[in-house]
């Protein structure tokens, strides 16, 4: 039976991945952070085999009494601040935890002897490459396109993404790092702005609230669905040689899109007169297309998304739709 430990257990991909390994038959830790985190009871309700450790990205030494505990083949590196917006308020403790964290992880790796035995999983993302030097508009970012980050957060997983190459190139570790575009679905956290749309459109449906109010509605994402991601992850420490993969799905929409297709789902083909525009939740500097190449993972992990952009609206407006009937 192989062993995974996963950091961010709480978080979105968290859950989908613990349900994967759990079907593959895995012996699953889980690192929880904090004295009484609000997130512990679902998390045991709703995944019981997963075993919880109380640790944090921030303290080495913690870390390396999970690795102790869990002595596992494999590690997911999933926690983060994650939150762009979020991360211009707070980028000092974006950089430790998002940062840091990971190099924490990969030297508490080597501290407890697992360099050569265990493989690590970086969360990396398609924040890194920003969209100003956008070199290949019609193809979209793959492994080899330019980064440039354009907020703390995407400064601080750059940093990680090098950090776990470099354990690589000198350790000869199984490192690797997935660069993710945006994946969203039943599990996203309400901060997001798929989820946030998706739930306040079961809510008007309901009478429950009258409008939603967002930021930029300009800016276009590859939008995908988290199941099929973590997929993705759990391949990438399944080859033979450690190497990193972009996972996405090729195409690119806007707000606006997913709000058509979101306000549809409830019979309302014009959503202007539900939304207004508040500037809190602009950001200082934003990322205005992100679109991504998934060939070299489909050619040599054999992975495919398939969830489409359609299906994806669909399945969380009617998730959420069920979540607030039921409250
Ligand atoms: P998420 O839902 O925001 O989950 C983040 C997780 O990190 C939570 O479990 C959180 O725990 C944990 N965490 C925060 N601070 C921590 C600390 N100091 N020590 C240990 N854990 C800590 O994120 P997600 O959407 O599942 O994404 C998973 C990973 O993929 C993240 O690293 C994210 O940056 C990256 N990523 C996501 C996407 C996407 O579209 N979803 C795309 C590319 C990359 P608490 O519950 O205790 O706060
Ligand atoms: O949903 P978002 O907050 O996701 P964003 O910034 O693309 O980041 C997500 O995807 C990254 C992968 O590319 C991950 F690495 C990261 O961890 C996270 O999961 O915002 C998407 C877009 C942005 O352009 C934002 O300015 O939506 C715009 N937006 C407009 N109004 C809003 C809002 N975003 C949020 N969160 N809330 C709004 O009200």
């Amino acid at each position: 039976m192989k062993k995974a430990l996963i950091t961010g257990i709480t978080g979105q991909d968290g859950g989908h991945l613990a349900k994967l390994l759990d079907e593959k038959g895995y012996e699953i830790y889980g690192i929880i952070r904090g004295q009484q985190n609000p997130k512990r009871r679902d998390v045991e309700e709703e995944f019981p085999y997963v075993k919880l450790i109380e640790a944090d990205l921030t303290d080495m030494s913690s870390l390396v009494r999970a690795l102790q505990i869990a002595k596992p083949d494999e590690v997911y590196n999933l926690g983060a601040i994650s939150h762009v917006g979020y991360s211009f308020k707070d980028p000092q403790l974006t950089f430790d935890v998002t940062g840091k964290g990971p190099l924490n992880m990969l030297e508490a790796i080597r501290l407890t002897g697992g360099e050569k035995t265990v493989k690590f999983y970086q969360a990396s993302t398609s924040e890194m490459f920003g969209g100003l030097d956008y070199n290949r508009p019609d193809k979209g970012y793959n492994e080899d396109a330019l980064f440039h980050p354009r907020s703390p957060y995407g400064v601080a997983k750059l940093y990680a993404h090098w950090i776990t190459k470099n354990y690589r190139e000198s350790y000869g570790m199984f490192a690797v790092s997935g660069i993710l575009f945006n994946h969203e679905g039943e599990r996203r956290g309400l901060e997001f702005v798929t989820r946030k749309i998706t739930n306040a459109v079961a809510r008007i449906k309901l009478g429950l609230q009258d409008h939603i109010e967002l930021g930029n509605l300009d800016p276009k994402r590859d939008w995908g669905y988290a199941g099929d991601y973590v997929r993705g992850m759990w391949l990438m420490l399944q080859q033979d040689k450690p190497d990193d993969y972009v996972l996405a799905t090729g195409e690119t929409h806007t707000i606006g899109e997913f709000l058509d297709l979101a306000f549809n789902e409830i019979g309302i083909d014009d959503w202007r007169p539900y939304v207004k525009q508040n500037p809190a939740f602009m950001r200082p500097a934003e990322v205005d297309i992100l679109l991504g190449d998934p060939t070299k993972a489909e050619k040599v992990l054999g992975w495919k998304r398939e969830v489409d952009f359609p299906g994806l609206v669909k399945l969380m407006v009617q998730h959420d739709l069920e979540l607030e009937s039921r409250k």
